[in-house]
């Protein structure tokens, strides 16, 4: 799916801004057949969720609609007017002048329609119902209840089966945009490198809506030159002489893509893509052919008042921590992020593993689980859970939305499912072949291990290409002693080589609820010293393991989640304060990830 630019042939507008808005108390019929009795304003892109101080908004499960007027250009009325979500938070259903024009499901995934048979000239009115349910047919999964208050009304509620606020809303941009009638609808980038060489075949399919005479790419470099060309809806253009796309160096070429009728060029795209290899091999994951260490983190999208909303400051400025701390990497936990940040990883030369939203795949989540102390710990998810279905057409968009990205390298089919239970194998099989059959690029697939799904416990591994382990020795499990903490951890990790030894092995979680500015000589939990300790213990093991390929912590910043008695305005696990302001152990890891090099540190 092509993100939306304007081009020679196309144009751009932006419908951000401030929005009408009201919850919907499901106690009147709302109809968008007229303008909504909306008595609100929010922002767009943003959640809704903590631009009031009204806690029922806030915390409000189930519909809400949103509203605003646009105009097109009357000279833009013969081309193919697009409408695009970059996302709606949860489930949509989107109404032009009172008819419905989209309807989508899933909250982290582009969606769009055309527009034209809807449109008059003028103004035009766009109104937009969305859900913020979840249950057990969604991704996340949440836990659905519904009760009636004394008075007959329905309240609807979403206990959520993860560790982060179920925020909602419009949090990505909505725009316009136009094609001409016969378009390029889409184009597919996967570079076959011949490292030996130093040179690439580029090949590039280009699907057209309508039908061209001739489709014609050209590559162009960083410095605005053509490095080559060919004709056709299926190429490959040799590259001599490649300048490879590597972790923070960064170097993006440009497909140009144009579709031609009678001679004429009619539509015209272009698309940045970087040119690298992916591999896994003899328990080392090696980029261009060279094994990579992983140093960074698992994120969340969550800002102070834009909630889950796109924030390109926070975006920009949170990379730029990450390499002043010497890091390269992050997971988009728990959801694919916005494809503005997707973009700015690709020019930026952060590495990337993009994960689906399926996060609570677990019927027994909460926040105990020390039950991993008895090996028999089972439960009966894959009975309970229905989210194949969603789960399919997630990895189906995912992969459809990010095939191009230099900076994916990996996918991340699911985190903290539970892989101990019966059915784990048979619920992930086939979403594996899945996403291997769907990528151009034959990334590497892998889903996030959760701790109860030991060496033993199981039942799944062999189907992931890397083994990403999220564990919490020293915290959930032997809290505040970190001499057992560290056997724990290495012989932890010493049965997965053995169980595995041919599959790399990294952290994608790892750590410590830590109160910044809470100080302990005794280095007690909660504190920065406590943080530090924990920190520097991992390390010490990590570095015990040739095929331990990748740290990434948890979590980059301090977060939002739902109440609960472990959570005490959120998730402290972040090595930033939600306002990105360091806790001690910054210092400690910079340092330890500044030597680190990018490439061969485990050999
Ligand atoms: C893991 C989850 C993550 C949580 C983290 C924690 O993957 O979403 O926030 O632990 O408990 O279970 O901090």
């Amino acid at each position: 799916m092509l993100y939306p630019i304007a081009t020679e042939s196309r144009t751009l507008t932006d419908l951000n801004g401030v929005w009408k808005f009201m919850i919907d108390r499901e106690t009147e019929t709302v109809d968008p057949a007229s303008p909504i009795p909306a008595d609100r304003r929010m922002a767009v892109p943003a959640s809704f969720n903590d631009q009031t101080v009204d806690r029922d908004v806030r915390e409000h499960s189930g519909y809400f609609w949103y509203e605003r007027e646009f105009s097109v250009a009357k000279a833009l009325l013969n081309e193919r007017v697009v409408l695009r979500f970059g996302s709606a938070t949860h489930e949509a259903w989107v109404y032009v002048n009172g008819k419905q024009a989209a309807y989508h499901k899933g909250g982290f995934m582009p969606f769009e329609a055309e527009l034209n048979e809807y449109l008059e000239p003028g103004k035009n009115r766009l109104t937009i119902r969305i859900s913020n349910l979840l249950d057990h047919t969604t991704l996340p999964v949440g836990n659905y209840s519904e009760k009636k208050t004394d008075d007959g009304r329905l309240i609807r509620n979403v206990d959520e089966n993860f560790d982060f606020f179920n925020y909602a809303g419009l949090h990505r941009p909505v725009r316009l945009y136009t094609t001409p009638k016969t378009y390029i609808q889409d184009i597919t980038i996967a570079p076959e490198v011949d490292l030996q060489n130093g040179s690439a075949d580029v090949n590039v399919s280009v699907e057209s809506g309508g039908s061209f005479d001739e489709i014609r790419v050209t590559l162009i470099d960083e410095d605005g030159v053509e490095v080559g060309e060919a004709a056709g809806a299926e190429t490959s253009i040799s590259v001599k002489q490649v300048h490879l796309w590597e972790p923070l160096q960064a170097y993006l070429y440009t497909a140009r893509v144009e579709g031609v009728n009678d001679g004429e060029v009619v539509d015209v795209y272009e698309e940045p893509f970087g040119i690298r290899s992916v591999e896994v091999k003899d328990a080392q994951f090696l980029i261009n052919g060279k094994p990579f260490y992983f140093k960074g983190f698992g994120k969340h999208e969550d800002t102070y008042v834009n909630g889950r909303g796109l924030n390109e400051a926070y975006n920009v400025l949170d990379i730029s921590l990450m390499k002043d701390m010497g890091a390269n990497s992050f997971r988009t936990s728990h959801y694919p992020y916005s494809e503005e940040m997707m973009r700015l990883c690709d020019r930026e030369g952060i590495v990337v593993i993009d994960e689906t939203p399926a996060v609570g795949l677990m019927a027994s989540f909460n926040f105990d689980i020390s039950a991993l102390e008895r090996g028999d710990f089972t439960d009966d998810t894959w009975e309970v859970l229905d989210t194949s279905e969603a789960h399919e057409q997630v990895l189906r968009e995912l992969v459809a939305r990010d095939k191009n990205h230099a900076s994916v390298v990996m996918w991340s089919i699911a985190n903290e499912a539970a892989n101990y239970a019966d059915g784990a194998y048979e619920y992930f099989k086939p979403l594996f072949d899945l996403t291997r059959s769907l990528d151009p690029q034959n990334r590497p697939c892998t889903y996030v291990n959760i701790m109860m799904a030991t060496p033993k416990a199981d039942r799944s591994s062999e189907l992931v290409d890397v083994l990403a382990l999220n564990r919490y020795y020293g915290w959930y499990v032997q809290n505040g002693d970190l001499k057992t903490a560290e056997e724990k951890t290495r012989a932890e990790l010493k049965e997965w080589s053995e169980k595995h030894p041919e599959k790399p092995i990294m952290y994608t979680e790892y750590g410590a609820d830590t109160v910044a500015g809470f100080h302990s000589p005794y280095g007690e939990p909660f504190s920065e010293e406590y943080q530090q300790e924990y920190y520097q213990m991992n390390s010490r093991v990590f570095d015990e393991f040739p095929n331990f390929v990748g740290e990434q912590l948890w979590n980059f910043a301090d977060f939002q989640t739902k109440f609960g008695i472990m959570r005490a305005q959120g998730n402290k696990k972040g090595i930033f304060t939600r306002s990105r302001e360091p806790k001690m152990t910054v210092q400690y890891l910079k340092q330890r990830w500044s030597s680190i090099p990018e490439f061969g540190y485990k050999k």
